[in-house]
């Protein structure tokens, strides 16, 4: 039996919803979808005109659809609203890498930038439907970025500053964008990371690129291509600030954003606009017990979609005070986190497993020499949290005051599905607990029949809810056939999951070749594609193992070409290669000459033998019996790196 943690009493006090209401609002939300989205599609969003019909979804013809025919602009919802109420509210905090540089931007003057902003755009000749990349470190002018897209309609596909100029080039080609937008460098752990160098270098690929617009966040010296770069502060001062917001269709696409599946280059998850912005405004506000006047911090970088659904949409959707944290966990200290709690007094803190392990490695000094006072919540997202993860986050960092939701979703979902709400669900520690409104989980076995009761299975949702992706960017077959085929009639998340006597949900992992590194998703297969690119590498195969800090480590299997001798220094290139052609967070860890690799007699590289060995459980190989050469696992098991 594991631990259970009552409802806090004052989490309940304030909660914007109990037990009683969640079981009532979610079985609303399934017996009446149509009612209830309708009514929560009034309360969250203002629409410039309203729908025909709430949804018209098929999971069989690969459709999902939410209120079409309705009005409306994200960007209009996020800060023009607001203007009358709120308008000398802060929206931003931003604290920077430094700890000597924050500052605080009202949502009258995010709304002046971002209307500039969308002018400047404009003037350069984006259109609706454009693509534009944002490849910006953390500072506002991300968020501004983004916004002014939605302002007149173009569609962001944000890539993350720590991908390299190959994997950003290739994200740039894949959906055609004609605008970047930069930064001169990028400021991490007192470190600069040139950022405007990287992209030149990434265009000298893509011709389609005709504008290239740069924030200047440290000075540092850059390449200028005339006719091509031009400045951020520049175009902003030379545009008008009064900017109408476009009348977008639901349905129209809102952004791109490129995530890793067990197959392929990654792909472009495309969301729309209308749902999205519901369910992400709708999310924040109930799993976070979202109250006026309230100072949250999700700590998650804009690149990844925690960044869009929950640094971004929902917050200012909501009005919010949403704090961006320019730098990492451990500079100048590993007690940034909780310093920056204090500075500027959070109440909500949402944070991924991966940083409360590495920070918990550092002991409780660093935080005890905090007040944390005004913490109230606190929430994890990214990976499985380990239940000794999980009680050092409630007991050390909110010493026992604080509720945790561990909050469950993915790229695809664009919001949060299974979670608990702290007015209203009694906690385990390692659980994400129970469906938000409006979705409906199930577990199936491998041959796709419906596990009932308490049960461990492959995770799947069997009906659609507004913010789940429409298609993959330029090829909606692979959409299809990635999530809607595998159990007919259900989106597959990829994951596995038990489910207990309570109806609770333990999420177990990835299912197919994706891994987890400190909450960052990775194909194997790309990181494979990049090993094989080197003349001395005959083949290469990739799995996660167990990492104590990062979740799962990358462990990568490198059989050489004949009459190449493996070296350190060939590790070495190995590494800097990886690290070239998608970025450092996909360096391997570990890797493992191997003269052969365990296939079957058809060809296939036997992955779970791979997996037990890198996860030294050689006493659970299970059926080797259709290896087609039974010795090589015998060479790797003598040769692995963990023991
Ligand atoms: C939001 C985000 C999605 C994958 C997902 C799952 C894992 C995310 C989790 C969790 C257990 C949680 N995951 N949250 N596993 N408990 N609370 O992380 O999106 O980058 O697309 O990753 O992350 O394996 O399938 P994304």
């Amino acid at each position: 039996m594991s631990k259970v943690y009552d409802i806090l009493p004052d989490a309940a006090a304030r909660a914007l919803i109990n037990n009683d209401q969640y079981l009532e609002m979610y079985a609303r939300s399934v017996n009446d979808p149509e009612g209830f989205w309708a009514e929560q599609a009034e309360k969250f969003v203002t629409w410039f005109k309203k729908w025909d019909k709430v949804q018209d979804n098929d999971y069989f013809e690969g459709r999902i659809r939410w209120f079409e025919g309705a009005k409306v602009n994200v960007s209009y919802n996020c800060l023009d609203r607001h203007l009358e109420t709120r308008g000398d509210q802060t929206a931003i905090i931003w604290e920077g890498d430094s700890p000597d540089e924050a500052k605080h931007i009202t949502y009258r003057q995010l709304h002046e930038e971002v209307s500039r902003l969308a002018n400047a755009l404009k003037n350069l000749g984006v259109k609706r439907g454009d693509r534009v990349c944002i490849y910006l470190p953390m500072i506002p002018e991300a968020a501004a970025s983004m916004l002014a897209c939605t302002r007149i309609g173009a569609i962001h596909s944000v890539v993350f500053g720590g991908f390299s100029p190959d994997a950003l080039r290739d994200r740039i080609q894949d959906s055609d964008c004609q605008v970047v937008i930069t930064s001169d460098e990028s400021m991490r752990g007192g470190r600069r990371v040139p950022l405007k160098a990287n992209v030149d270098k990434a265009l000298e690929s893509c011709p389609n690129v005709r504008t290239s617009i740069v924030v200047k966040r440290t000075g540092g010296n850059v390449a200028w291509k005339e006719g091509r770069d031009v400045w951020y502060h520049e175009q902003l001062a030379a545009a008008s600030p009064d900017c109408p917001a476009e009348e977008m269709d639901a349905e129209d696409p809102l952004f791109t954003l490129y995530t890793s599946g067990s197959t392929g280059k990654p792909k472009g998850v495309l969301h729309s606009t209308g749902g999205y912005l519901l369910f992400t405004a709708m999310t924040h506000k109930y799993i976070f017990d979202y109250h006026d006047g309230d100072v949250y911090w999700c700590t998650a970088d804009v690149g990844w979609v925690t960044g869009h659904s929950y640094i971004v949409y929902g917050p200012l959707a909501n009005g919010a005070t949403t704090l961006m944290f320019e730098g990492v966990p451990t500079y100048p200290d590993a007690g940034r986190f909780w310093q920056v709690v204090d500075k500027h007094q959070v109440n909500i803190f949402y944070t991924a497993p991966t940083a409360i392990r590495s920070l918990m490695g550092q002991g409780e000094e660093l935080v005890k020499k905090t007040s944390r006072s005004s913490l109230r919540l606190l929430g994890s997202v990214g990976e499985p949290i380990n239940p000794e993860a999980w009680e050092w986050y409630y007991n050390v960092v909110g010493e026992g005051r604080c509720p945790i939701v561990d909050t469950w979703w993915q790229t695809e979902t664009g919001g949060i599905l299974i979670t608990p709400l702290p007015g209203a669900t009694k906690l385990k520690p390692g659980s994400a607990t129970r469906p938000f409104f409006g979705v409906v989980p199930a577990l199936v076995s491998n041959e796709g029949e419906v596990l009932e009761g308490a049960t461990e299975g492959n995770l799947v949702i069997t009906r659609a809810w507004p913010s789940q992706m429409r298609t993959i960017y330029g090829d909606h077959q692979r959409f299809i056939d990635t999530y809607l085929k595998t159990y007919p009639g259900t989106y597959f998340t990829g994951d596995g999951a038990r489910r207990d006597e309570d109806g609770y949900y333990w999420i177990t992992g990835r299912v197919d070749d994706v891994i987890n590194v400190s909450g960052h998703r990775m194909g194997t297969a790309e990181v494979e594609s990049a090993l094989v690119l080197h003349e001395s590498v005959a083949e290469a195969a990739v799995v996660g193992y167990p990492h104590d800090i990062k979740g799962q480590g990358i462990y990568a299997y490198v059989t050489l070409m004949v009459g190449v001798e493996p070296s350190e220094a060939l590790r070495k290139e190995l590494v800097q290669l990886v690290r070239k052609e998608i970025g450092p967070i996909a360096s391997p860890d570990v890797i493992q000459w191997a003269p052969g690799l365990p296939k079957t007699r058809s060809g296939k590289i036997m992955r779970r033998i791979l997996r037990k060995i890198a996860a030294n459980e050689i006493d659970a190989l299970g059926d080797t019996s259709t290896l087609a050469d039974p010795t090589v696992v015998q060479d790797l098991i003598e040769n692995r790196a963990v023991k």
